[in-house]
């Protein structure tokens, strides 16, 4: 065939493939007449199902829909509350939570804040508290709703109107110490515990927590400790703050879990602090594919009323099809430019669109609202993700960065940290927004409160009681539990040498602590993929792993002792390989005494190295919500934990602990010891309720754990981190005295024996915390300053070591800057033998020699100590 030949064949080809695909479509248009969504849907997944045949698959795109509200027009509920008034009362909220800034601005503090943030969320926020946020009642679980951080000031400037918050205090933003009291910058339940349900302010973390708190209501409801009542958890995220991995790595299992207790909103103003979310593209649609394919329901929130109309005259489809292919950078830009140029931008050449938007003037097509500040448009969303079963829902919202802030800031890439206003660009905006202050006050940014009986505030508080009380808040309703007995763990403690592990130690303890009346029930052993290497496949059968389907499958292990015990009654979550999941678990089930009422005490096992490196920043979230339960560092120690390497050998998560304020963190030695620790801490945290909790370390290493010792009570000393473990043996007052931790404890003891040999008379100090003992020091020393007069405070560690005198050598698994942070208490010179450095793949007496925290080196520290002659013997 000749190239002419070819091309016309390829013509008549492309012109039938044309044909063809029009008469397809056409069929479709007529289903479309005839069938409704769910008929064409399942047509769908059949052709898709059969073009498989041919190995023909969807791309992502098949993902999406187009870019426009999810909720059709017809099918929008009637907006049930009175929208003029919700404007009017969100206008003055708006209005105060700026005033809050900008007050601060002019008082010169330089303490910050943020505008623009909560001007893109008000609406669908206010939405969300005049029709959904519920509280708990005897009949409801009650909704938690965590707010974005930067739209915190909005959350107070609402508060202020309810009555809950005192001007002074939203004048004092920012500045928590002042006279009158202040507010914190951002949802912090330490600072604010009635107020803020759980920490927002570090980006991706509360996706993250509410996965796993809806999560954990569903094990308590399936496991009998919760009624299944209800109660949604709402989170609200910024579109910039969903590309962190916290936000995407724990989509897939709210979708596999079911959580339909679970609503993330995603406040989609196409911008983050430095500019564009994603000039380029379009956020929502990328996120619309991400959650989507993940398995959540998602619903879109794009365009407000005003362009209903214009879409039902859209019978070409040219709106929708510029709709879809402009993007966000293209959409930012509309937000600041005049409504002719808008005009010009977005109709192009295309005649067909130009047409359509005559009906429009250029301040119309300026003004054209985004779904985010539609009353109705977030209503209908936010009641459809309401009533999906069997899913979790999220909700793409788009709005405007800075909405109502005018030339100041509105869709600026500026917007974000925009925290000054002048005369003018106040004055527009308070009379943008009606508030009724003289224009004076409006420059001097004064808060403006309605009378207490006016349509406002009286509307307000009747929708607010009808939804149960004020939200967010966090309201602590559960009882104290009653202490263990002394001598629960005797068996486990009263060894008489028997070898064991410290790690097996305390899974026995926690095995028996499972078996408790009173207490066992409320336990949840949490690992991540790792039960087998701590020694707690055992608690596999005992008390099963959570599944929310229970175990649809006969696993391989049937009939063993250990076998995989999945149920609905579980009580394990075990959570694969996902640090962020179990800690976040973690968080759920230690502070599920406020959000349920139940005193769950969590016992989260990881891989020592993999917890506060890992996911510290959780950890520190943890501290923040006030959760209680006991963070264990397995395999702990740099040269306990043999053969595996630096990126495995942890010699420093004491270190990293110690800068965590609420948290006890203690390197034991012996069975005993974590005893009296855990039922001390199970006393703290439950029956006094402290707002503490507990960093134990435990290791593989097997030695034989001695009885506790009757003469002494070293309960004392175990608790604030020192006692006198094994005097001298011989006659005299002890010269030398050796203070361990964990497992290195072993090469204590061995050295303890030479020394002695050699003549010394040494003692052996267990210290099971230099965190607490610095921490108590220097209280003390604080004390003391502040109160010079009085009778002086006398640190533990002195008190302890009153009575000596010699040389200190102190050794563990950990660095040397631990027993560093205590010397300046010792009545004697100090040697700290540690691990710092990196760890190698070698063999544990190996790596003692090497980080020189075996015997032998700690014999020759202190005989250095001393001034004896180190002979190569030593
Ligand atoms: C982990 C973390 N990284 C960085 C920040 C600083 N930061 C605060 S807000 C913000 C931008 C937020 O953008 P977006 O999520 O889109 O929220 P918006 O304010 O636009 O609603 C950044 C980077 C933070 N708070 N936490
Ligand atoms: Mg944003």
């Amino acid at each position: 065939m000749n190239t002419a030949t070819d091309r016309a064949a390829r013509l008549d080809e492309a012109d039938d493939w044309q044909i063809e695909k029009a008469e397809w479509l056409e069929s479709l248009d007529s289903m479309a007449t005839n069938h409704d969504a769910k008929h064409i849907r399942e047509l769908l997944i059949d052709l898709q199902q059969s073009a498989l045949k041919y190995g023909v698959s969807f791309d992502g795109r098949a993902l999406n829909t187009p870019y426009r509200n999810s909720v059709p027009v017809s099918e929008q509920p009637v907006y049930p509350g009175d929208i003029d008034l919700e404007q009017r009362i969100e206008n003055i909220i708006r209005w105060n939570a700026m005033a809050m800034v900008l007050q601060g601005v002019d008082a010169c503090t330089g303490v910050g804040g943020h505008i623009a943030t909560f001007a893109s969320a008000a609406t669908m926020m206010e939405v969300g508290y005049n029709h959904f946020f519920r509280n708990r009642s005897d009949n409801y679980g009650g909704d938690v709703v965590n707010v974005q951080p930067h739209a915190a000031p909005g959350t107070y400037a609402r508060a202020f109107l309810e009555g809950r918050l005192s001007e002074a205090q939203l004048k004092n933003f920012r500045r928590e110490l002042a006279d009158e009291g202040g507010l914190s910058s951002y949802p912090h339940p330490r600072r604010m515990p009635e107020l803020w349900p759980n920490p927002t302010a570090s980006m991706g973390l509360s996706t993250a927590t509410s996965v796993y708190q809806a999560r954990f209501a569903k094990y308590l409801e399936n496991r009998g400790l919760k009624p299944a009542n209800g109660g949604k958890i709402w989170c609200f995220i910024g579109d910039g703050e969903a590309d962190e991995p916290e936000v995407l790595g724990t989509l897939s299992i709210a979708a596999r879990e079911r959580l339909d207790n679970l609503v993330l909103v995603v406040n989609c103003n196409l911008q983050r602090l430095d500019g564009p979310v994603r000039g380029n593209g379009k956020i929502i649609q990328e996120l619309e594919r991400v959650f989507r394919g993940a398995g959540w329901h998602v619903g879109k929130v794009i365009w407000g009323s005003a362009w209903d109309e214009l879409l039902a005259r859209d019978h070409n489809g040219a709106l929708q099809r510029r709709m879809d292919e402009a993007v966000d950078g293209d959409y930012q830009l509309y937000s600041v430019m005049p409504g002719d140029k808008v005009r010009e931008h977005w109709v192009r050449d295309d005649p067909k669109l130009l047409n359509l938007m005559k009906t429009m003037t250029d301040e119309e097509v300026r003004t054209i609202r985004r779904g985010g500040h539609d009353h109705k448009k977030l209503y209908a969303a936010f009641a459809d993700a309401q009533n999906v079963t069997g899913q979790p829902s999220v909700i793409l919202v788009k709005t405007i960065k800075g909405y109502g802030m005018g030339e100041a800031g509105e869709g600026l890439n500026i917007a974000h940290q925009k925290k000054a206003m002048n005369d003018d660009e106040r004055l527009q905006c308070a009379h943008r927004f009606g508030i009724p202050l003289e224009d004076e006050a409006i420059r001097r940014a004064e808060f403006y409160m309605p009378e207490e009986d006016s349509p406002e505030l009286t509307y307000l508080q009747q929708r607010r009681a009808a939804l149960g009380g004020y939200q967010p808040c966090r309201e602590v309703l559960c009882s104290p539990l009653t202490p263990l007995a002394e001598n629960l763990f005797e068996s486990e403690t009263h060894t008489g040498d028997r070898d064991l592990s410290t790690t097996m130690s305390l899974v026995r303890m926690l095995s028996k602590l499972l078996r408790e009346k009173e207490v066992g029930k409320y336990v949840v052993p949490i690992v991540p993929d790792e039960a087998r290497t701590f020694g707690m496949d055992g608690l596999f059968r005992q008390v099963g792993i959570y599944s929310s389907v229970g175990q649809q499958y006969q696993p391989v292990d049937l009939g063993t002792l250990a076998s995989y015990r999945e149920s609905e009654q579980g009580q394990i979550l075990q959570e694969g390989i996902c640090e962020t999941g179990a800690i976040a678990s973690f968080l759920a089930a230690g502070t599920a005494y406020a959000h349920h009422g139940v005193p769950m005490i969590p016992f989260y096992f990881f891989y020592s190295m993999f917890g506060f490196q890992r996911v510290g920043d959780m950890i520190w979230a943890c501290a923040d919500a006030l959760c209680k339960g006991f963070l264990v560092g397995g395999t702990a120690g740099r040269t306990t934990l043999n053969g595996e390497g630096l990126q495995h050998q942890d010699g420093h998560s004491h270190v990293l602990a110690n800068s965590v304020p609420s948290l006890i963190s203690y390197d034991p030695a012996f069975a005993y010891e974590i005893d009296v620790i855990v039922r001390e801490g199970i006393r703290r945290m439950y029956v006094e309720q402290e707002d503490v909790f507990y960093y134990l370390t435990v290791y593989n290493e097997t030695y034989a754990m001695p009885s506790k010792p009757v003469d002494v009570d070293v309960d004392a000393g175990v608790l604030k981190g020192i006692y006198c473990f094994r005097k001298t043996s011989l006659d005299k007052a002890a010269e030398i005295h050796l203070l361990g931790s964990g497992s290195i404890m072993t090469e204590v003891i061995a050295a303890q024996e030479e020394l002695e040999r050699l003549g010394h008379a040494t003692d052996i100090w267990s210290v099971t915390s230099y965190n607490e003992l610095y921490r108590e020091a220097m209280e003390a020393e604080a004390h003391n300053r502040s109160n010079a007069g009085e009778s002086k405070r006398k640190p533990w560690i002195s008190e302890a070591l009153e009575d000596t005198n010699g040389v200190f050598v102190a050794v563990s698994d950990y660095m040397k800057v631990l027993p560093e942070s205590i010397s300046k208490w010792l009545p004697g010179p100090l040697t700290s033998l540690g691990t710092d450095g990196f760890g190698l793949s070698e063999d544990r007496g190996v790596l003692r020699d090497h980080f020189q925290v075996s015997k032998g080196h700690i014999v020759r520290a202190a005989l250095a100590a001393t001034g004896d002659k180190v002979t190569d013997r030593s």
